[in-house]
């Protein structure tokens, strides 16, 4: 479990983050054994807390500070566990002497990791109750949008930081900026993409495990611990660290980028990564561990908020899909009206699954509206679908990964939900979407020159940004589960209303 000797742009999600063996100079840790002896502190623990460094490793913690104080830690700790969480200490008087400290503490294998930050007596420290206040703004809107752009308003108001995103990961894990509030004058970073490399798999998987991080500077000295190893050889885990040093490559990035601080808070919806609320400042920024904590409990309500509008759309989505059966059926009683109804049918499931064409295929009639294959390719379609997906609901994001021929209108339609809709492989609807990257537009300045670091130009959001345009190449966007759900929904329908029409028309000619 060593860290990766070198890192490059190839290996990134194989960077042991969690083992860099620093902190930021912003804080300073000592780690405790079992035994309540010193293991490792960081190299700065002189200046921070007046603590010699060689004499404190191997000390015995409770002789390093009051008597008092000692007393007071271990009844805070007490209750910590493996991955509980950190026991945290706003303010305390760590010395006695009037100088304030915010304590992290949390359980490292059988001991514990203390982390301090040095607090500012002068602030205001009623950081809390702004957290209902800016909820409630949050609270009044009824779609994922605008909420998103309530909390980026009300994270920035909070923290001060120039640049405040709403991040959310897709289905492939890049991601997409969905909301943004940004001080006056700043190119505007809302809607674009990223490819998932730029938050490394492995990254993504520690911000589920600890949700926030400040990179208060990017050009600080990170702080080395030491010894950098326990005595079995292991470099110290600071998984759940709060003032841990952050990969270099990411450093990079982000100076490319011309940002000089960041902070960024995990969004998660039931277990899982639903995406990041990414702050930027153009110079140093410093929010202490209280205000992050507050911080972190708006990000934990937001995203409960968002979780319940979610559970809403999709509970709403099904409904729909259910309702659309009384209006199809009079639509559809007449097959010769399909055409005369056509638009109110697309409308009608488009209201339930949003495309960007729509064809129908039925008793060898072709209707289409919107970005859709012409005639012709859709008859070629037609015997490829009879082959992947007769009898039941198919969907691709990919087309022509499955039907290279695809590739002639892959502009119009690069992905399709096709629903059969009579007993054997002959009539269709076809739902379609275009190439994703045809709808998405590069919002910054295109005449900016990127400067190049030591890993070349790759680590700049503009090649980002290239790099995710050649990932989603010929894809379009996904279908999603309940979209997929909906279409099985609205197939039995329309299977049920065709079989009649055929039933009763065989009666007619009876
Ligand atoms: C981490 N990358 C991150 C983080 C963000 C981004 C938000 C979390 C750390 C933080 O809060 O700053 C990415 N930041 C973005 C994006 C935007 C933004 C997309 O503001 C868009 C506006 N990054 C790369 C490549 C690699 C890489 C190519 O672009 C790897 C080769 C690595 N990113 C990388 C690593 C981390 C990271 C390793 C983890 C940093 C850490 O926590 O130590």
């Amino acid at each position: 479990t060593a860290p990766v000797e070198t890192v490059e742009l190839s290996n990134c999600d194989r960077e042991q983050i969690q083992f860099l063996g620093h902190v930021q100079p912003y804080g300073c840790l000592i780690a405790v054994g079992e035994d309540w002896s010193v293991g490792h502190v960081s190299a700065n623990i002189g200046e921070m807390l007046g603590l010699d460094v060689e004499a404190t490793i191997g000390a015995r913690f409770p002789e390093l500070f009051p008597r008092e104080v000692v007393h007071y830690l271990r009844g805070r700790i007490q209750m910590l566990g493996q991955d509980t969480g950190a026991a945290r200490i706003y303010g305390l008087d760590l010395f006695e002497d009037g100088r304030l400290f915010d304590l992290s503490v949390h359980m490292s294998g059988p001991g514990y990791l203390f982390e301090f930050e040095p607090k500012s007596t002068r602030a205001m420290h009623d950081e809390m109750s702004l957290v209902q206040p800016l909820l409630a703004r949050v609270r009044r809107r009824r779609e994922i949008p605008a909420m998103a752009r309530e909390a980026a308003r009300a994270m920035r108001a909070m923290t001060g930081f120039d640049r405040v995103m709403i991040y959310q990961f897709q289905p492939d894990d890049s991601g997409r900026v969905i909301a943004e509030a940004a001080a006056p004058g700043m190119t505007p970073f809302l809607d674009l993409r990223f490819p998932a490399s730029d938050i490394p798999r492995q990254a993504r998987a520690l911000y589920l495990r600890n949700p926030i991080r400040l990179i208060k500077d990017v050009d600080a000295e990170p702080q080395p611990i030491l010894p950098p190893q326990t005595p079995e050889g292991a470099p110290l885990d600071l998984s759940l660290s709060v003032t841990r040093a952050v990969s270099p490559i990411h450093l990079e990035y982000l100076r490319n980028m011309g940002v000089a601080a960041s902070m960024s808070v995990s969004i998660l919806r039931e277990g899982k990564l639903w995406g990041l609320i990414a702050c930027h400042n153009n110079t140093p920024h410093y929010i202490d561990y209280e205000k992050r904590s507050a911080v972190e409990l708006f990000t934990q309500l937001f995203a409960y908020e968002i979780a319940a509008v979610e559970t809403e759309t999709e509970r709403r989505q099904t409904l729909q899909a259910r309702q659309l059966h009384a209006g199809l059926v009079e639509q559809m009683a007449d097959p010769v009206a399909i055409s005369r109804n056509f638009d109110a049918i697309a409308q009608a499931i488009g209201e339930v699954i949003p495309f960007d064409g729509i064809a129908i295929w039925i008793g060898d009639r072709f209707h289409a509206q919107g970005s859709t294959p012409t005639y012709e390719e859709f008859m070629g379609l037609l015997r490829h679908l009879h082959g992947v997906a007769a009898g039941r609901v198919h969907e691709t994001d990919r087309l022509i990964d499955s039907y290279p021929e695809a590739d002639g209108f892959v502009e119009r339609a690069a992905g399709l939900l096709s629903l059969p809709i009579s007993r054997g492989p002959r009539d269709y609807i076809v739902l379609f979407r275009r190439e994703q990257v045809q709808q998405v537009t590069w919002a910054g300045d295109p005449n900016k020159p990127a400067q190049p670091g030591p890993n070349g130009l790759r680590l700049t959001p503009r090649k980002s940004f290239a790099a995710w345009t050649e990932t989603v190449r010929n894809q379009s966007v996904p279908w999603s589960d309940s979209e997929i759900a909906a279409a099985e929904t609205i197939r039995i329908t329309l299977l049920e209303v065709v079989l009649k029409i055929a039933d009763d028309s065989i009666a007619e000619r009876k």
